[in-house]
């Protein structure tokens, strides 16, 4: 592999989360802020601080993270969220698993950092896709809110949903293409600023669990 990964980050509405998201990436990696139509002026603050910035105006996660593939120029990129929930930290040994070719698709367990950071629903749901996924054979306990890999091999998988389906579809196409998939923990705790979108309410996880059962069916 030449040079660090770049870091994708699907943001929408992020503008009080990004500076402390950007100060805990890894240094000197390069970073690529999708500004998902954010109105908070998500996409100026990412530019102040360094990072490029694509926009992509079709709402949804997994139009997003679409997008940021499709933009990023380095060979292996970095995919994690852009509101400071996640520590980068891992990072580094996640992108050496998959530069050296122990794996294909690095990814991250979220390993809550307190109670209450990971409401009871959201949990629940998640934890019974997981169960779902490893009886198809793909070994993971988390639908991968963190995820390292190689852009042309993500983009080959050709996943199609665009919004919160999106690393669900992402982990039963690396499954049925054979990837050798790494999990490692990854610290979850409470976003760094702004508003919960998803999980901070039963509503929200309602609409992310009905992306995903589709998919499942
Ligand atoms: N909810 C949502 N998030 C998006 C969208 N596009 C990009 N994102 C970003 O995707 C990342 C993951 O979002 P989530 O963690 O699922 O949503 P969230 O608002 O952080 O909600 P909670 O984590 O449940 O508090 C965040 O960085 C969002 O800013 C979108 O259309 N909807
Ligand atoms: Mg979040």
């Amino acid at each position: 592999m030449s040079g660090s990964p770049q870091i994708v980050l699907p943001c929408l509405d992020e503008a009080q989360a990004l500076p402390s998201v950007l100060a805990g990436l890894p240094a000197g990696w390069p970073v690529l802020v999708v500004d998902n139509g954010s109105t908070d002026g998500t996409a100026d603050v990412a530019r102040s601080l360094g990072a490029d910035v694509v926009v992509e105006p079709r709402r949804g996660y997994g139009a997003a993270v679409h997008a940021g593939l499709v933009a990023a120029r380095t060979e292996v990129v970095a995919v994690l969220d852009g509101d400071g929930s996640l520590d980068a930290e891992v990072l580094p040994a996640m992108a050496a698993t998959v530069a050296d070719g122990r794996a294909d698709l690095a990814v991250g367990r979220r390993v809550p950092v307190s109670a209450g950071v990971w409401p009871w629903h959201a949990r629940a749901g998640n934890a019974l896709i997981a169960a779902l996924l490893r009886r198809r054979g793909v070994p993971v306990h988390d639908i991968a809110p963190i995820r390292v890999a190689r852009r042309q091999a993500l983009l080959d998988l050709a996943v199609a949903d665009r919004a919160f389906g999106y690393p669900l579809e992402l982990l039963l196409r690396a499954g049925a293409a054979g990837w050798r998939i790494a999990e490692s923990p990854v610290a979850y705790r409470a976003r760094a600023g702004g508003r919960s979108k998803v999980s901070g309410s039963v509503r929200g996880t309602v609409r992310a669990a009905r992306d995903m059962t589709g998919l499942l069916r």
